[in-house]
């Protein structure tokens, strides 16, 4: 990917400029065409794309809605899935098939793909063809269905609910809705013929019917027309060979789409199922110009341009015009300006408005051909309350083992009544693994005392993951000793396990944050002499939970001797094994993570809590002690641990690339790998300086940054900048040289995109990445704003709150925009919501050239999860934006 960018960066203007016209000039012809393979191996016509295994099943932690054979019709990614699959509606856990093979044939216009399931030794093989304005799928078997999986292997397609409900359908000429809510019939089948779930698990619990839950379908039929109501929506689907049925997957999980399905036949090989697919094409469709620009608004005197995304079909406006809504709420023109064109990057190409002379403050939008944007405002003070939503609303919301309220509202009870027991060994559904010893002085299922207190629920589920919470209490502390905010809108008695929202009880919120944090990661140093992985759900069939927190288990203790779902005489027993668990196997690397975060918590605590303050200095000292003997250990026995920068290819920085390691960039790795075992990580020396004022921590520290910052400037220049404030003028010097590097790797962004921040295209859409970079970039000028210009540090502001492709929605549900984005992927999903001040991942990129940001379906997590460590973070950025912005 990074050569297909750099390569685009290499267009003159002017080569933009004939490329572009050779693209409108392909329109015209373009939208009788039949579908064809194009050389990103999908198959196209204007309006629709047709992948095939672009993207591939993950099969754990992956809601399973990203791949298979998709559709993006019109712009949007509407169909995936397309598989053949175990259960009528599959679900984030249900088995899915592993890719064996992928063959692309020009010459016959097909894509084949080998699907194999191990577990069942069963293979089979789809061929997608294209077939006039239509695709042909068929399913190919060399050996018949296995008899497990007889009546349950099927080929399936699903459709976004949120696309496709209260449009028609009619099957074989009987008309008919698609629900709004699920509604539908289901049958109860034994569990005996269900098939095998992801590692063994169970999604459901069954309450002791030894049953499990199967939809039945809405219709059944040969030949489906989908929203024939809808034209940018509407598909026909037929076949002759086999039976469609269509089901409503939002019958068992929320997240569940629509699916036609045909069952695979009995005893069958050859091709056993086929096809004819016809998404609609809009004829002449053009995609509206998307204008990104930034909803909060504008200061007078920062730069503002605007990027609009338009289809490759499209042909630019010469103009574009900024009209302003005067006070009497009558329109005029209040600047026309020319477009500027930037060029292609991936499907779309890009032009830039840039209206950076309107200083006048007032409410503006702006004009480009038929496209009008939503009003914003240009004022001194639009970026005044950026993170109070975060700080008020959505971080206390996350607070555990508490019970939550707001006005009228209660968010939620208290969680986890019960406590945690030690996890036994096992595999886990969320990342984690407890070994064959605990680590621990208890025995499995034991109750390890004293857990359930503070700490932060980690995203959209509930658990405490020990790594971000230790981050969530660094940021938030980085965030008071930075800026001292003495907000107080949150009322927090621990005494009283309660939380109230809006109601002031004269302590500053952030310490009662850094307190809640403390406490909980105290207590696991505590209770179980080291850090444990996180305290996270037993059962998967409760993981999942969407609603009260605190009805996640039964409040009661598990008592094994008790049937399941028994209750003891005295009411403080269960028999359901849904308490949660505490992972335990120690890591010494998290050990000392938490040793450095408890050393800065016990200084910022200090007057405040001071048995808080001592406890956590405690353990931060034994921590630091034990960690690092056990990690001398772990280097003896021949482990080592090696950094990985392989990320940094991506970004393709002079000699940070990653791609070819050289003699002398191995030899700094291996100086960098021993100066961090004997001297201990440079940014823990870094916290131990601020807090003990230990002139050797200091020396630690610079033996190994300029190192770092040779190796991996983008990564390591916030740790040299976070250093400022505690050297001499001779650092700052010796600095500058790479803060003058680091200017050219912020500009370098204008080439990669045209959005000018760093993009990511993992499976996580990461929102972290570029607040890291907003974060480091604002104290870059902040320490030098002559090397980098504040001109610099809107770029991530402007990204976030909605210059960015695919839509224009701000992804912090904020104070200030206009435009915020409407769903979210939190605890409150299930009800199409948001908490406020939550910050989405963002655009989800999908192979080969799609990205993508759902705001009427909040169930993807790789584009619509806050995290708990990437909000608090959000509030460092805000916070250190906010105080720059308003230096003059
Ligand atoms: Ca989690
Ligand atoms: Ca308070
Ligand atoms: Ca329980």
């Amino acid at each position: 990917m990074t050569t297909l960018i750099i390569n685009r960066t290499k267009f003159t203007y002017m080569n933009k400029r004939i490329l572009l016209s050779l693209a409108v000039l392909a329109t015209t012809v373009g939208w009788a065409q039949d579908l064809k393979l194009n050389d990103l191996e999908y198959f196209e016509r204007q309006g629709v794309n047709v992948l095939v295994y672009s993207n591939s099943f993950n099969g754990g932690f992956n809601d399973e809605k990203n791949s298979g054979i998709e559709v993006i019709h019109h712009g949007v990614r509407t169909i995936q899935g397309g598989a053949v699959r175990l259960n009528n509606t599959p679900e984030q856990w249900d088995l899915v098939p592993t890719m064996t093979s992928r063959k692309v044939d020009r010459e016959k216009g097909t894509i084949e793909v080998g699907l194999r399931y191990d577990y069942y030794d069963f293979d089979s093989r789809v061929v997608v063809t294209a077939k006039g304005k239509a695709v042909e799928i068929a399913v190919w078997l060399d050996k018949p269905v296995p008899e497990k999986l007889a009546g349950e292997a099927g080929f399936n397609l699903e459709f976004l609910p949120s696309q496709y409900w209260l449009k028609t359908f009619t099957m074989d000429g009987r008309l008919n809705r698609f629900p709004r809510y699920a509604t539908s019939q289901t049958i109860a089948r034994p569990n005996s013929e269900k098939p095998r779930q992801f590692k063994g698990f169970k999604t459901y619990d069954d309450r002791g019917t030894d049953q499990f839950v199967d939809p039945l379908p809405l219709e059944t039929g040969h030949s489906i027309v989908m929203a024939a109501d809808a034209p940018e929506r509407m598909v026909r689907i037929s076949s002759d060979d086999a039976e469609l049925k269509l089901y409503d997957g939002r019958m068992l999980a929320q997240n569940g789409w629509f699916v036609l399905r045909s069952v695979l036949p009995k005893g069958k090989t050859g091709k056993v199922v086929t096809w004819t697919v016809e998404p609609h094409a809009i004829p002449g469709w053009i995609r509206e110009p998307n204008i990104g620009f930034c909803q909060v608004g504008y200061t007078p005197e920062q730069p503002k341009v605007a990027v609009i995304e338009l289809d490759k079909q499209d042909q630019p406006q010469t103009t574009a015009t900024l009209m302003r809504i005067k006070a009497d709420g009558s329109t005029e023109e209040a600047f026309k300006g020319d477009i500027q064109n930037w060029g292609p990057y991936f499907k779309y190409n890009y032009v830039k408005f840039d209206f950076s002379s309107v200083r006048e403050p007032g409410v503006y939008y702006i004009q480009y051909g038929h496209t009008k944007t939503n009003n914003f405002l240009i004022d001194e003070h639009v970026y005044d309350k950026i993170t109070d939503a975060t700080t008020d609303v959505w971080v206390p919301i996350h607070m555990n083992h508490m019970y939550v309220t707001e006005g009228y509202r209660t968010w939620h009870g208290e969680p986890f009544k019960e406590g945690y027991l030690q996890a036994p060994e096992s595999d886990h559904f969320d990342l984690h693994r407890q070994g064959t010893t605990t680590d621990t002085k208890y025995k499995p299922y034991e109750l390890i005392p004293g857990l359930n207190v503070g700490g932060f629920f980690d995203a959209g589920d509930f658990d405490i993951e020990t790594g971000s919470n230790i981050s969530v209490v660094q940021n938030f502390i980085r965030a008071w000793e930075l800026f001292k905010p003495m907000r107080d809108e949150t009322f927090v008695s621990q005494k009283q396990r309660y939380v109230d929202l809006h109601r002031p009880d004269g302590v500053p919120d952030i310490l009662q944050f850094i307190e809640h944090g403390t406490l909980n990661l105290v207590a696991q140093a505590e209770q179980i002499g080291h850090m444990a992985q996180t305290l996270s759900n037993s059962v998967l069939d409760n993981y999942h939970h969407l609603g009260d927190a605190a009805s996640i288990t039964d409040g009661l203790h598990y008592d094994p001797s008790l049937k399941p779902y028994e209750v003891s005489a005295d009411g403080k027993r269960s028999g359901t094994p849904d308490d949660m668990w505490a992972f335990t196997t120690r890591n010494p690397y998290l050990d000392l993570r938490a040793a450095t975060m408890f050393a800065a918590a016990s200084r910022a605590l200090r007057g405040y809590n001071d048995d808080l303050a001592e406890r956590a200095l405690t353990q931060s000292k034994r921590l630091m002690k034990e960690g690092t003997e056990l990690i001398k250990e772990l280097t003896a026995k021949g482990r080592q641990d090696v950094t990985d920068y392989s990320w940094l290819d991506g970004f393709e920085f002079g000699s940070n690339s990653a791609a070819k390691p050289d003699k002398k960039r191995q030899k700094l790795i291996e100086r960098s790998r021993r100066n961090s075992e004997l001297l201990g990580d440079m940014a823990t020396n870094l916290q131990l300086y601020g807090a003990t004022q230990d002139k050797q921590y200091l020396d630690n520290f610079e033996k190994q940054i300029w190192d770092a910052l040779e190796l991996a400037l983008p990564y390591n220049m916030q740790t040299a900048l976070d250093a400022v404030p505690y050297m001499d003028e001779a650092y700052k010097q010796k600095l500058r040289p790479y803060v003058e590097k680091y200017k050219d790797y912020i500009q370098n962004f204008d080439k990669q995109n045209p959005y000018g921040v760093p993009i990511g295209l993992g499976n996580w859409a990461g929102v972290n990445m570029v607040l890291n970079f907003g974060i480091a970039v604002n104290y870059a000028h902040l320490y030098y704003p002559d090397i980098v210009s504040k001109d610099e540090i809107y770029r991530v502001a402007n990204w976030l709150y909605g210059c960015h492709p695919y839509h224009n929605y701000s992804f912090v549900a904020v104070v200030g925009a206009a435009r915020p984005k409407q769903v979210f992927y939190g605890n409150n999903r299930a009800d199409f919501s948001a908490i406020p001040g939550n910050v989405a991942p963002g655009l989800l990129f999908r192979k080969p050239d799609h990205f993508e940001n759902f705001d009427d379906w909040p169930f993807l997590w790789g584009q619509n999860e806050g995290t708990i460590a990437g909000n608090t973070q959000y509030i460092i950025f805000g916070s250190a934006f906010k105080n720059l912005v308003q230096k003059q």
